[in-house]
């Protein structure tokens, strides 16, 4: 009897796995698809701003854009969202160097996503 209740229980939970799993797939987590500048490109001047673009809209209440360069952090404005996914936020004038984009945002589950990329500004010669 209690080996029978135990086959029910085990399909049961067989189930539902296979049935998270396909719904995992179903409503992947957003993710970046493309940015400008682009990871590790090499610019001859200061960008004056960096735009990402996702897989999905980006929550505005969640969505930040950090910049740091070898000096430490830099003072960016409020990412604002912008038409087609994406998130953009003006860059003030930076020197030659070496800098690491941090965002953080979130799709249609909510849920917070992060990632990371670096550009150069290589110095006029
Ligand atoms: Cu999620």
């Amino acid at each position: 009897m209690s080996g029978r209740i135990g086959s029910v229980c085990t399909h049961a939970v067989v189930t539902t796995a296979v049935f998270m799993i396909a719904a995992a797939v179903v409503m992947a987590h957003m993710a970046l698809q493309k940015s400008a500048p682009e990871k590790d490109a090499v610019l001859s001047a200061s960008p004056d701003e960096i735009q990402l673009w996702f897989t999905q809209k980006p929550d505005p209440a969640v969505s930040n854009v950090s910049l740091a360069g070898d000096q430490g952090e830099i003072e960016l404005g409020d990412a604002k969202v912008m038409e087609e996914k994406s998130v953009a936020v003006s860059v003030p004038a930076l020197d030659p160097g070496t800098y690491s984009v941090s965002w953080r945002s979130a799709g249609d589950d909510g849920h917070i996503q992060r990632g990371q990329f670096s550009f150069t500004i290589r110095a006029a010669e």
